[in-house]
């Protein structure tokens, strides 16, 4: 019997050997991609906020961790309402972080270690702040008033002044913001400190194009285009379905998503900007992109970007869309979101980014992971060996290589994020109101909060065991409170530690480096139906690979198809120490366990 298992079927029709697609090898497809949340990486002149000569410091530490390029959230001028994602001067570095100089030096610095640098570049809006939108504001004749939406308002039943439409904002409210002045209104996706701006203005677009090569010409390797699938709105802001009767600002986000000229705007983008040097891109596309409509944007024929930021994995935990209402997700859900991005783009030519952690998203520990403490190593090496044998280019973002959980127990005085506050208030007005003006109860709107706020991710890095943890001096008080949650999450610790999760994403990411079936090979899903493990197949010319990940607490069993031929197989990476020196067909695997086999016939 276990003989006639182990027999492979004809190689040609072997359902288990996929065929792959011919890819050129480029080098931003094989890279590893490092996001430094800036002021939360290293302070180098005890402010309490990290800066650009922080992170001269630690290219070392980077460098031997084996990434390849780092992106740089937001360094521009800016009041900082949204972290910088309000930009008010897109060539010039804010004070807080350094000066022109610092970040050239940054720059050379990293060329120097034949790394890359990707910076962020935020098109959609502009801070309420930056010239241009202060001149739109000044009057209706301004030659920069059509850089931004002003349109007249509403008058509502009661007499009352109402938006121009029911949009609501992204981060909650009304979309649109009342000028007194000019007794018009202008439009903000975001908070209202982050006025959208108009690219179906020509200017606007040249305008844009010229920031990309100010930075393309100074060196830069890589873009990130912010919500680059909101900047095309539709010809007359068109009100949204109600679907709130007891509000006036509705959801409107199939309106402003993916929008009429969006394909033109982002293949002028690299026509007149991106093409000219040797960088690549990558645009941020939430609000729903299909991987359809994704392969629209990054298709090799499209000349628009090189990939994108979906997610729909980072929605699988939100009820009807809304972040904040939790709801549990099961395995086989989390293994269809996976399937279907990784085996559409490589039947449409398209790339795909890998990420489960980013400077918005939960810590995926605590998010893909478990409560058990017990595990959370394990756990963090499993999400890391899921992540990087996946066929895309691998995004890291800082602390997730010490496996960072969120910290435990703040008050919503602890937490600086502009959307948190925005949801605790609005929850707090409503419910005031409804209880008659008595204090409301908050704590199942501060349980989303620990659970999903955008600042348990943001708390400063742990470089090592002193009181701020080497971020900044001891007796600095940093911009955001540390996470203190466990003694071992430090560089300086896990250094030394040869079983650490460090040390493991260090080996992980040398043997995604020696294996190229690891970048370009097919991709294949074993048994998708399991409730715990996700396991699945790289493939490429003769090569396999086989990634096997149990995502629970409990022990699982798993079943390797027979077709496979796994006579050969050999461990190249596990998170347990593997005893058995032979793989059998069916495998008991330990909480939290994951191994990658290569096949080798
Ligand atoms: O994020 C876009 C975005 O969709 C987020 O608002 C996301 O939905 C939210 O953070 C989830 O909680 C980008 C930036 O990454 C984010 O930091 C900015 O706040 C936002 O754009 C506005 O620029
Ligand atoms: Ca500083």
């Amino acid at each position: 019997m276990a003989q006639e298992r182990r027999k492979p079927n004809v190689r040609g029709i072997n359902p288990y050997m996929p065929s792959i697609m011919d890819f050129d090898r480029v080098w931003w497809r094989e890279s590893i991609i490092y996001q430094i949340y800036v002021q939360s990486f290293q302070d180098s002149n005890n402010d309490g906020i990290g800066d650009l000569r922080g992170i001269i410091k630690r290219l070392d530490y980077l460098k031997k961790l084996g990434v390849d390029m780092l992106w740089l959230t937001p360094i521009y001028e800016s009041p900082m309402e949204d972290q910088g994602y309000d930009i008010a001067n897109y060539t010039s570095i804010n004070k807080l972080f350094g000066n022109m100089d610092d970040w050239d030096a940054l720059c050379e610095e990293i060329h120097m270690r034949d790394m890359k640098i990707m910076m962020d570049m935020v098109f959609n809006h502009t801070s309420s702040q930056h010239p241009w939108f202060l001149e739109s504001k000044k009057s209706k004749d301004s030659p920069k008033r059509d850089w931004y939406f002003w349109r007249k308002g509403k008058i509502g039943k009661n007499g009352e002044k109402l938006p121009p439409n029911n949009w609501e904002s992204l981060f909650g409210g009304p979309a649109w913001t009342y000028d007194e002045a000019t007794d018009e209104w202008y439009l903000h996706l975001f908070s209202s400190s982050q006025p959208d701006l108009n690219w179906d203005t020509p200017a606007v677009r040249d305008a844009v194009c010229e920031v990309i090569r100010f930075w393309g010409d100074r060196g830069t390797d890589g873009f990130r285009f912010d919500v680059i699938n909101l900047i095309s709105k539709p010809p007359d802001l068109p009100d949204a379905p109600i679907v709130n009767p007891d509000q006036y600002e509705q959801p409107a986000v199939p309106l402003f998503t993916n929008g009429p000229n969006v394909h033109k705007y982002v293949n002028q983008i690299n026509r007149e900007a991106l093409s000219l040097y040797n960088c690549c891109s990558v645009g941020e596309m939430p609000c729903g992109v299909s991987e359809l409509q994704a392969s629209e944007y990054v298709g090799k024929d499209r000349r628009e970007l090189s990939m994108v930021f979906q997610f729909d994995h980072m929605g699988l935990d939100a009820e009807k869309g809304n972040k904040w209402n939790i709801r549990k997700f099961s395995i086989p859900e989390l293994g269809r979101v996976m399937r279907v991005w990784q085996q559409h783009m490589l039947g449409n030519h398209g790339w795909n980014s890998l990420y489960i952690e980013n400077h918005d998203q939960p810590r995926c520990v605590s998010r893909f992971g478990t409560e058990n403490p017990r595990y959370r190593a394990a756990c963090a090496k499993l999400l890391a060996t899921f992540l990087l044998t996946m066929r895309g280019t691998v995004y890291i973002f800082q602390g997730q290589e010490l496996g960072m959980p969120h910290p435990e127990g703040w008050k919503i005085e602890d937490y600086s994020d502009v959307e948190t506050h925005q949801y605790y208030k609005a929850e707090y007005e409503r419910r005031k109101k409804e209880a008659g003006g008595g204090e409301p109860d908050m704590s199942d709107v501060m349980y989303s909060i620990q659970k999903k706020s955008r600042d348990n991710v943001r708390t400063p890095m742990h470089w090592d065991t002193s009181p701020n943890c080497g971020f900044t001096g001891p007796g600095v008080k940093p911009w955001l409170r540390m996470n203190s949650t466990y003694a071992d999450i430090n560089v300086y610790i896990q250094e030394k530690d040869s079983d650490s999760v460090l040390n493991y994403y260090r080996k992980l990411i040398q043997v995604r480096k020696q294996h190229p079936l690891m970048f370009y090979g097919a991709f294949m899903q074993l048994n998708p139906y399991h409730e715990q493990i996700l396991a699945f197949l790289r493939a490429q010319g003769p090569f396999r690979t086989l990634v096997v990940c149990n995502f629970s607490d409990d022990p699982a069993v798993f079943e390797i198809p027979n077709e496979i031929d796994i006579d050969m197989a050999v461990l190249v990476i596990a998170n347990y120490e593997v005893c058995e020196n032979k793989l059998e067909y069916t495998t008991n695997l330990r909480p939290w366990e994951a191994r990658v086999y290569t096949l080798r016939n």
